[in-house]
């Protein structure tokens, strides 16, 4: 969880902390995508509670870096653009929930070689340059609800299949309003073949 800003700055805040940006990796769906996905995650919270995620936040993460000093952005970006992955399909056929955090999620019950590909190649590259990431681990899915009082009943899904050409950097920024997420790089995905 968030600890809040500024601690533990040296005595008389001579030495300025550098600006940190909150950084992840992600797919980012179409808006045909995003307005289907949006929709699952209003039926899930009629049936759920909890929050459903706005339509402009709904993502799949890839890696997640967490608070990052903002000088790294250019080595970030040059690390994606070596990046050589395939495009693929998503089918979104599956919805689950986590009980520790109460998030309602879908994701696929198949993993698209190209997907797991192409997050291993990140992850692969992130560590070698230095970036600290978590172990868990990959596990796509899309955060559609939080804070659900239930889990959903088991129920069949029309599977979302979602075109997925393109991936992309994105800093996470909070405000009153909740998280505002701002693309900051977007790198396609080659045809197969
Ligand atoms: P979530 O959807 O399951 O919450 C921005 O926070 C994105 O990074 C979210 O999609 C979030 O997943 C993901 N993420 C992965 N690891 C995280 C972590 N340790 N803390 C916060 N978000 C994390």
């Amino acid at each position: 969880m968030d600890s809040g800003e500024g601690a533990g700055e040296g005595a008389g805040g001579a030495a300025r902390q550098e600006p940190g940006l909150r950084l992840f990796f992600a797919l980012w769906p179409d808006s045909a995508t995003s307005a289907a996905l949006h929709a699952r995650a209003r039926t899930l919270q009629a049936e759920c509670g909890g929050r459903a995620m706005r339509r402009d936040t709904i993502h799949l993460t890839l890696a997640f870096l967490g608070d990052t000093p903002a000088r790294e952005v250019e080595r970030l970006q040059a690390l994606a653009a070596q990046l050589e992955g395939e495009r693929f399909a998503l089918v979104l056929d599956h919805v689950g929930s986590w009980k520790r955090n109460r998030v309602l999620w879908t994701g696929p019950s198949i993993l698209p070689p190209a997907l797991a590909a192409l997050a291993q190649d990140l992850e692969a590259r992130l560590r070698v340059a230095g970036f600290a990431l978590e172990e868990r681990a990959f596990s796509p899915h899309v955060t559609l609800v939080r804070t659900a009082r239930v889990a959903p009943a088991a129920a069949p899904l029309t599977p979302l299949r979602w075109r997925v050409a393109s991936f992309v950097l994105v800093a996470s920024e909070r405000s009153a309003a909740g998280a505002h997420y701002r693309v900051i790089g977007r790198w396609p995905l080659q045809q197969r073949g």
